[in-house]
This record gives structure tokens, C-alpha cells and sequence, in this order.
């Protein structure tokens, strides 16, 4: 072991000029109950002060209802970005834009404080990321959000019309035209009570196919539409590219369309939704859909918005199912868009099925038969090109650089296999901890995937963490994919919600700004704020019993600094940051009046308030950002007249 441990420290030190020593790290090895192993993955992982990651990585915040921003291979949090539910520190939520942003996810009117985030995803080009924008779904709500990459701050959020939980999203297709979201759990797209017996004739699924308007950087409501589905239980999805470009794939899980009942007597949802052998893939031509939509004759308007019946999707050639192993998890379309593989969570085998025998049975219209909606089923043999046995409970798919290598997570085993999907071969193997969920490589859900690094989003760490009560963080593991054999480097806590998934980006694709380039900019819509201030315009203004204020913020002053209102006054406070200094950040708190916005340079943040509490309120900024910091400070002056 030691002499081991000297022949690596001296290749660690071997170009070393300073006053370390192979004994100083020996020591430390020592000292810190380290091996060889250990020491060889911290040289791979840690970045020295002043030294950045290599890739950017966006995780879901899971129940936060939010998205985490790190770096790989440090695994160090750069940001909590606020989505679907208030984030105080950066004022989300509080701000009148933000607030304007979380008012648009209010669902049939009423403000929803929660989120499930669940998979975000860049936008692409050529089905290679672009570092413009992220999208992200709420599984509980079903709703997609908007990410500007440029500020790392959110721009939209939309609600589902029509269905009322999703999954499958958001997935991209590979020129960001369209944001797919698929349906969970089945219900009636209206949004009447229909009673579950007449589940078969009234529940429904779904895709929503939203629109994406590039320029703007802003899905376009009415633009987008829903492919009704039979009340399956839709899933993951994926979009087809290359050869596959157009199609887009959703697993479901209830072909049985079981309804439950453990209540009376009934077998559980578990028992009844498992009973079949195979379970279905929809295949569906968003390319073909599109037109269709376009004629009333084969949509109908629910709540307003455009749904492509299941009957002029079959009648266009757009619509088909697959049978695919019950219970199935995750669908994942291979870079070159030639194959397409399936994870089972109660099959110990992958599926993988060949686009090009899919298209031949489509082109042909040979089909294995019809389901009980009408839609043509396709045969699992003639699409088949091949299974593998990987092990307990394969989830997802990520793939490499080199060729036909593949990444799968198995739940089940707690472990990461590593295969080559054109010969069906199993390479290597890593045990992670514990439960694995989704697994990315970097790059790895692009048509350029660069491999490298890989992290497993674990569902339990039991006993790898100082315990924190009987929850216990999830563990996101950094897996180094360099080699032929898998390395485990690193484990990293999040502690905010269930990581669900990740999506990773080489740091050179994203370009975010570092002051707004317009004094005076509200960053949600990118245009210039109504409220813009510049040096030597702040003012009071008022009319009627409404207050407007039009402050700036510049080291170390706010001002105005004394701010005097009547009791009952609706008080409006415009604040600019004056500042072009990269990092000068200031905010905006207002002592007891739940008031709070972040300002960074170039930006105007607006607060709204109705002044009903007679009294002095001080505010100021709650960034620390100069010597004089404390200083930077005012009084609000309510009084009764
Ligand atoms: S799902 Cu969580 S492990 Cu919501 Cu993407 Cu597969
Ligand atoms: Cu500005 Cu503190």
C-alpha cells in the first residue's frame, strides 16, 4: 500500500515547484484515512480557487418547484433559480414582474405555492444544445417554464388546458420548435367531474405539442395543441432525430386501463396495472400533426384550446402504439435517431427498437392490429432489434461520445451499466448509492453527446451523509465515464426536493450577461421598464391615493431616502441599479411589509404595496455589496392624515 501511495504522490508532485512534499500528502492520506483511490478521484474532481467547471449542469429542484444550477466535475451549487413557487432571495415572487411570471401558473385561478419539478432540457439546434433557454415541467401542476440562460432567470410559465398531471416533459424537439409535455395520470380533458366507471369512454390522455417562438423566446399559446390519447397512462417521451426526425415516442403504463378501487376490496392500482404483459409506446409525427391542427374538422376546442382527436391522428397516419414490456420507465432515442431504447422497471431486460423496421410496417400499413380507439398497433417482433439483460429495474438512458455506448440506470440493483446498443454487448458495470433514478452524461440526451462525466441521481443515500432526521438528502454521484471501466469520483447532498433529473451543457455554450446592456431593463420581458430611473430622474409622483416612487440604487445610496405616504396609499416603488460594475448587485427590503426585490446592474425592479400600517418603515439593501453597505438605507413614513 505505501509503496502504492509513493509512486502516485510522486506522480501527483512530480511537477510541483512548491514546498509540498510527498510526506505532506502522505500525511494527509494518513491523517484523513484516504487512499490511493481517494486522493486520485479529489486531483479529478476539485477545481482550485479561481479555476472554473468544465460543464454547467441543471438539476430539477424536485418538490421545491424549483431548478439547481452546478458545476462538474466540482459539483459546486451556483444558483437556486425560482420557477414555479416563490424564491425570496432573489426577490421571485415578491417583485411585481416575478410575481407577474407566477400569476400567469395560477390554475383555474388559484395561485398554486408548490411545484414538482421533474425534467429540464435545453433548447437545440440540430438536436445539439443551445445554451439559450431551459425548459422545465411540473409534474403536480401540470405546467412548463421558460429559462433565459442570459440571466438564469424565468420568463414564462404556461399552464396545461386540458390535462391535469404530466410527466413526459419537457422534451425537445431538435430545432426547439415544439416543448412536449405528456400526460400522467388520466383524466377527463374537460374540466367537469365524470365518474370513473365511464373511464374507458371519458378519460383521456395526452401530448401537448407548445410552440416555441424562438426570437421571442416565448412559448406561443395559441399556436400549440393536444393529441388526445386513450387513458393509458402516458410517460416518458422522447423526440425522434436524424432518421426519426418528426416523430416523437411516450411510454404509458396502463394499457390495462385499470381504476383502482383498494378501498373495496379491489386489487390496488400496483396489481391492476401490471397485469398485462405489454404495455404500449405511442409513436406520434408532430411534422403530420401540425397540419392537422390547423383544420378545425379534426380538432375540437376544450377550454379553449385546439385538441387533435385520437380518430383524425389515426386518419392522418400520425398515430401509433407499439407494444412495448409492461411497466416501462424511460424512452430514450439513440443520437444517430436509428434506434429507440425502453427501460422496464419490472423487466430485468432492455428493449431496443430499430426506427427503421417501425417506418417499413408504417409505410407498408402492415399492421399486428388495432386497439379498442382505433389506433393501428405495430408489431413488437419486426420492430425489435434486439433486448439485453442489464438487471433489476432499468430507468434511463444516456449515451457517449463513442460510438454505440450506452449508460443505463438500474433502480432496482442500485447500480449504472455501461452497453453498446448496436451489439447488444455489456461492457462494465458500478454499484451507486442507493436507487437510482435518471443518470446524464455530459451532453448526454443531445446528438452530440460528449460523455466524460456521469451523474446518478440516487433516490435514498441511507448512510452516506452526517444524517439530517429521518429525511435524508438525495445523492447526486459524479461517475467518471473517461475510461473503459466506470469510476465513482464524488458524492453531493442537495437537500431541496427530489432531484429528478439533470441536463448538462459544456460551459462555453452558455453566455450569460453580466449587466443588463439597456439601463433600466425589466429582465422578465427583456424590454425596457416602465419604471426606468436614470441618474437625476428620481421623483415622487402622485395621483389620487396612488404613489409612485422612482429610485435608484448606486454604491452606497438609495434615493430617494425618505419616502411619506398617507395611510391607505397604494405605493408603487420603481428601483433602477445605476451600477455597471460586474457582480454590484443591490436589493431592495422593506422592513415588515413582506417587500423584496433584487436588483442587479442595468435592471429596474418594481414593488407594489398598499400602505394600510400607519408608521416608519425602514428599507434597505439586502445585498451586501460595499463598505457602506449599512448605510444604504431610507425611511418609509406612513402617515394617518
Ligand atoms: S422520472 Cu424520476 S426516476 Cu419523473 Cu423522470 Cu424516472
Ligand atoms: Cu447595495 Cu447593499
Amino acid at each position: 500500500m505505501l509503496k502504492k501511495v509513493s509512486i502516485l504522490t510522486s506522480m501527483l508532485l512530480f511537477s510541483a515547484t512548491s514546498a509540498l512534499s510527498s510526506t505532506d500528502l502522505q500525511k494527509v492520506m494518513k491523517d484523513r484515512g484516504l487512499t490511493e483511490r481517494d486522493v486520485l478521484a479529489a486531483a479529478k474532481t476539485y477545481v482550485p480557487t479561481g479555476m472554473k467547471d468544465e460543464y454547467y449542469v441543471f438539476s430539477s429542484g424536485g418538490q421545491s418547484g424549483q431548478v439547481i444550477v452546478y458545476g462538474v466535475p466540482s459539483m459546486r451549487i451556483l444558483k437556486y433559480i425560482g420557477v414555479f413557487t416563490p424564491e425570496p432571495w432573489q426577490g421571485y415572487g415578491f417583485d411585481n414582474e416575478s410575481k407577474k411570471i407566477l400569476d400567469s401558473g395560477k390554475i383555474r385561478g388559484q395561485e398554486i405555492k408548490w411545484g414538482d419539478t421533474h425534467h429540464p432540457n435545453f433548447s437545440e439546434k440540430n438536436g445539439e444544445f443551445v445554451g439559450d433557454y431551459l425548459f422545465i415541467n411540473d409534474k403536480a401542476n401540470p405546467r412548463i417554464a421558460v429559462i433565459n440562460l442570459h440571466d438564469f432567470e424565468t420568463t414564462q410559465i404556461v399552464v396545461n388546458p386540458v390535462l391535469k398531471s404530466t410527466h413526459g416533459g419537457s422534451f425537445i424537439t431538435p430545432n426547439t420548435e415544439y416543448v412536449i409535455d405528456a400526460c400522467q395520470y388520466a383524466a377527463p380533458l374537460e374540466n367537469d367531474w365524470v365518474p370513473i366507471e365511464a373511464y374507458e369512454e371519458k378519460y383521456r390522455g395526452g401530448v401537448t405539442l407548445w410552440k416555441f417562438d424562438y426570437t421571442k423566446g416565448q412559448i406561443d399559446e395559441k399556436e400549440s395543441f393536444t393529441l388526445e390519447l386513450p387513458p393509458y397512462m402516458q410517460d416518458l417521451s422522447d423526440a425522434g432525430k436524424g432518421p426519426s426526425m418528426g416523430w416523437a415516442f411516450t411510454n404509458s403504463f396502463n394499457s390495462e386501463m385499470y381504476t383502482g378501487g383498494i378501498e373495496k376490496g379491489l386489487p390496488p392500482f400496483e396489481a391492476g396495472m401490471s397485469r398485462n404483459d405489454t404495455d404500449f409506446l405511442h409513436l406520434y409525427n408532430w411534422q403530420i400533426l401540425e397540419k392537422l391542427a390547423k383544420d378545425p374538422k379534426n380538432t375540437k376546442v376544450i377550454n379553449g384550446h385546439r385538441v387533435v382527436t385520437i380518430e383524425a391522428a389515426v386518419k392522418g397516419g400520425a398515430l401509433f402504439l407499439l407494444p412495448e414490456a409492461k411497466s416501462p420507465h424511460g424512452v430514450d432515442v439513440t443520437p444517430d435517431g436509428k434506434y429507440i431504447i425502453i427501460g422496464g422497471k419490472l423487466d430485468t431486460h432492455v428493449t431496443i427498437f430499430d426506427f427503421a423496421k417501425i417506418k417499413e410496417q408504417i409505410d407498408k400499413k402492415e399492421f399486428a392490429g388495432k386497439d379498442s380507439y382505433g389506433i393501428p398497433i405495430l408489431d413488437f417482433k419486426k420492430s425489435l432489434h434486439g433486448q439485453l439483460e442489464l438487471g433489476l429495474g432499468p430507468l434511463h438512458n444516456t449515451f457517449d461520445e463513442k460510438d454505440g455506448i450506452v449508460y443505463t440506470s438500474l433502480y432496482v440493483d442500485s447500480q449504472v451499466v455501461k452497453w453498446n446498443f448496436r451489439d447488444l454487448k455489456l461492457l462494465d458495470r458500478v454499484n451507486v448509492h442507493y436507487n437510482i433514478g435518471h443518470l446524464d452524461s455530459m451532453e448526454g440526451k443531445s446528438t452530440k453527446p460528449k460523455g466524460k462525466y456521469g451523474i446518478a441521481l440516487n433516490k435514498l443515500s441511507i448512510d452516506r451523509f452526517l444524517p439530517v432526521g429521518p429525511l435524508h438528502p438525495q445523492n447526486h454521484q459524479l461517475i467518471d465515464l473517461a475510461g473503459d471501466k466506470m469510476e465513482l469520483l464524488y458524492d453531493m447532498p442537495i437537500g431541496l426536493g427530489e432531484p429528478h433529473d439533470v441536463v448538462s451543457i459544456h460551459a462555453s455554450k452558455i453566455k450569460p450577461k453580466k449587466t443588463y446592456d439597456k439601463m433600466g431593463t425589466n429582465s422578465r420581458t427583456g424590454e425596457a421598464h416602465e419604471g426606468a430611473t436614470l441618474a437625476g430622474q428620481e421623483r415622487v409622483e402622485r395621483d389620487g391615493n396612488k404613489v409612485k416612487v422612482y429610485m435608484t440604487a448606486v454604491r452606497s445610496h438609495l434615493n430617494p431616502e425618505h419616502i411619506e405616504v398617507n395611510k391607505g396609499d397604494e405605493v408603487t416603488i420603481y428601483i433602477t441599479n445605476l451600477e455597471r460594475a460586474q457582480d454590484e448587485t443591490h436589493a431592495f427590503g422593506l422592513s415588515g411589509l413582506n417587500v423584496h426585490a433584487s436588483v442587479e446592474p442595468g435592471k429596474t425592479s418594481s414593488v407594489t404595496f398598499t400602505a394600510d400600517l400607519e408608521g416608519v418603515f425602514p428599507y434597505y439593501c439586502t445585498e451586501f455589496c460595499s463598505a457602506l453597505h449599512l448605510e444604504m438605507m431610507g425611511y418609509l413614513k406612513v402617515k394617518d392624515p
